[in-house]
């Protein structure tokens, strides 16, 4: 593959996913078959999360003193926040910040809502917008200052337990939902000084992409009662006091989209996994002058059998060369094509293209079984495609013993180093500086006989250190 981000921009236009002319800084245009991806993606997770959570909807602008009551909290944003000051012509008594997320915007509601034990446990998500005026260099999907796909849960317990146990709910969901989209990932702990604003602790997924730098996919908060003490989130006991309660939330962005573009894709263009892709089938007729009608009709009927089967499928009726269309197709991702011609109609057989290894497979298409067959070879691409992509994770990450062996491994191969480590803030930013990467978190806990590798101090963690995005 020519230079990853010079391959994403790339892709990005051809395939008509995003179009980034649009003229302010880090925030971008889908699409129709962007959206169509972001759209069939998110329906996966909203089934994911509607087994437990309810949907909502807050509004976009917080007011100037709800954002600044969680005073590390919005020392965490002050940077990135976006301003609304005037309202028309007049100046605004009190400033209104476009969310970078929405804690502050519902945890005041959160306070009226929340009354007895047995209103809890909370657990609201939505899918918004946030406004984040990030000074690292803006990307197109990884880094944006209008996130517009923000899915963030906010989840309200009783007792530290439940919320303990809620992160760990989350990050179940989480794991299902990248498994489904065969996105790899580390599940890691991230250091004290790398957490969520406000958090208590944040679990992180990270992936790696194509060029060997990580991405943070998803982060999982526990909040504590950092919060609930700011904007008296108080419930009251069996026992009839007052308490307050214990916070969760966990966030997926944009980047899910970019994982997908990016880990799958090939030299060809995007390989989507069937679950989000578009079309799931191609049907391309192989005309000629002789019998051209029958073939249209039999590609028609085709494609009606696959549509009541549930299946997203797309004829081609278009005059064009098959091998223009072919090009088109693979291009774009689709996972199957059917290509069939008048001697295929004739032997009740036809080849059908897999883009996830490029390879012709031939289908009885008359038989009863058709649609069972191909159903079978659509979960097969999923299983290969998701296969593949954590062999690819899997040898990109290695373990070193010296710091000089981690320096050489991620200068030369890039990709996510594991040691052990003492745990120690200072001991942590200055490897990070020596070693030029991050730490993204600690993998395992409470290792016995090893030594900090920086440090040379009794190590307790298993940590990954990374270049990140
Ligand atoms: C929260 N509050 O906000 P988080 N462009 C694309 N994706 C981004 C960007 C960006 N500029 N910044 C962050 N993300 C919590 C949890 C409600 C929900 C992605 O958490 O600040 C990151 O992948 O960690 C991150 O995992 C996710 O948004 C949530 O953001």
């Amino acid at each position: 593959m020519t230079e990853f981000s010079e391959w994403f921009h790339n892709i990005l236009e051809e395939a008509e996913i995003i179009d980034i002319r649009y003229p302010v800084k880090g925030m971008h245009v889908w699409q129709p078959q962007g959206f169509k991806i972001r759209k069939y993606t998110l329906d996966i997770l909203r089934k994911l999360l509607d087994e437990t959570h309810e949907e909502v909807l807050f509004p976009l602008l917080i007011p100037e003193d709800e954002l600044a009551k969680e005073a590390i909290h919005v020392k965490g944003f002050e940077e990135e926040v976006y301003w609304v000051t005037h309202g028309g012509l007049t100046e605004l008594n009190k400033k209104l910040a476009l969310r970078p997320t929405s804690e502050t915007a519902m945890y005041p509601m959160f306070a009226l809502w929340v009354r007895n034990h047995n209103d809890l446990p909370f657990r609201f998500y939505q899918v918004v917008n946030t406004f984040r005026y990030e000074t690292k260099h803006t990307r197109p999907l990884i880094r944006v200052r209008e996130i517009t796909t923000f899915k963030e849960a906010h989840t309200v317990h009783a007792t530290w337990e439940e919320c303990e146990e809620q992160v760990q709910k989350a990050v179940q969901i989480y794991r299902e939902f990248f498994d489904t989209l065969g996105i790899p990932y580390t599940i890691t702990k991230r250091p004290q000084w790398d957490k969520f604003p406000g958090a208590e602790y944040t679990m992180a997924f990270d992936t790696i992409l194509p060029d060997g730098k990580t991405l943070q996919i998803g982060t999982v908060h526990n909040l504590g009662q950092t919060f609930a003490k700011t904007f008296d989130i108080t419930y009251e006991t069996a026992e009839g006091e007052h308490e307050y309660v214990y916070q969760t939330c966990y966030g997926v962005s944009d980047r899910i989209i970019a994982s997908i573009i990016g880990i799958h894709g090939d030299e060809k263009g995007l390989c989507l996994p069937p679950s989000v892709s578009p079309h799931q089938i191609v049907i391309v007729p192989i005309i000629f002058k002789k019998g051209a009608l029958q073939v249209l009709e039999f590609c028609r009927n085709m494609a009606d059998n696959l549509k009541d089967a549930g299946l997203r499928v797309h004829l081609d009726e278009r005059d064009l060369r098959a091998g223009k269309k072919f090009y088109e197709y693979e291009m774009r991702g689709v996972p199957l094509r059917l290509e069939i011609g008048p001697r295929d109609i004739k032997n009740k057989n036809a080849v059908v293209f897999r883009r996830d290894k490029l390879e012709k497979e031939i289908i009885n298409i008359e038989s009863d079984t058709f649609i069972h067959n191909v159903n079978s070879i659509l979960d097969d691409i999923t299983e290969n495609m998701k296969e593949r992509a954590w062999g690819s994770f899997n040898a990109h990450i290695r373990s070193v013993e010296t710091v000089h062996e981690a320096k050489k491994e991620i200068e030369e191969n890039r990709g996510i180093v594991s040691f052990y480590w003492c745990g120690d803030e200072q001991c942590g930013k200055d490897l990070e500086e020596k070693v030029h990467v991050d730490i993204l978190g600690i993998q395992e806990n409470n290792i016995s006989n090893f030594k900090c590798i920086y440090c040379g101090k009794t190590a307790e963690y298993k940590t990954l250190i990374a270049k990140t995005y």
